[in-house]
């Protein structure tokens, strides 16, 4: 549940968030799953940069999906892009501009997507520092096929202090969780930048 404390009015209240990782890891059906709950299994690569403006989510969001709400005054507004395909991580900063969380997205079947994220997670510290992460290895639906355990995930996560879910488009598991944990944590952070310039 996405909860929110004294928001802001005065300032905007939309957040830009980005979804990388390697080719066909599942980006775009990670997206797709929570935006509109749907899942696709053509293997089609992301023409272009694909962005989900109309994503309203109100404070008290449950995980069923919401787009928009008309009771609640304070609402949120999250842009998300699905990125393209990349073999350079590097070659992605330019759509990092602006943007406060990310989700890296690597395939629990795909031993070298997951050895790609110290190159991801090398691009994301140099350009955005600052900005929220969450970790995501996807396909977890695919036990036969998995060649990265949960614990070398989280143990990744772990030594860059920032969530992981291993998750699956495909059966949902985690791909709400995993939204709203990094949401949750773009809201705190504002919150906690708009408290420190208040009390400054
Ligand atoms: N079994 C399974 N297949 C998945 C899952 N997520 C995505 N796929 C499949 O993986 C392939 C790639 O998925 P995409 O969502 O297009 O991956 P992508 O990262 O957006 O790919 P690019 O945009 O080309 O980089 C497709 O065939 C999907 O159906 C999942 O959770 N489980
Ligand atoms: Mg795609």
């Amino acid at each position: 549940m996405l909860i929110m404390k004294n928001f802001s009015k005065t300032k905007s209240n939309a957040f830009k968030i980005i979804v990388v990782g390697d080719k066909r890891v599942g980006k775009s059906n990670i997206v797709t799953r929570f935006t509109q709950n749907e899942f696709s299994l053509e293997s089609s690569s992301s023409p272009m940069i694909n962005i989900y403006t109309d994503m309203k989510i109100k404070p008290d969001r449950s995980s069923e999906l919401r787009r928009s709400c008309s009771k609640e005054e304070e609402e949120v507004k999250f842009h998300i892009w699905d990125t393209e395909c990349q073999e350079e991580p590097h070659s992605l900063h330019l759509y990092f501009k602006g943007c406060h969380g990310i989700m890296l997205v690597y395939d629990v079947t795909k031993q070298h997507s997951f050895e790609s994220l110290s190159g991801w997670m090398d691009t994301i510290k140099e350009h955005l520092p600052e900005t929220n992460i969450v970790l995501v290895g996807n396909k977890s639906d695919l036990h036969n096929l998995k060649t990265v355990c949960a614990e070398d995930g989280q143990a990744f996560a772990d030594s860059h202090g920032i969530p992981f879910y291993e998750a699956s488009a495909l059966d949902c598991s985690n791909i709400n969780e995993a939204f709203e944990d990094l949401l949750q944590s773009v809201i705190d952070s504002r919150e906690s930048h708009d408290g420190a310039s208040t009390s400054a």
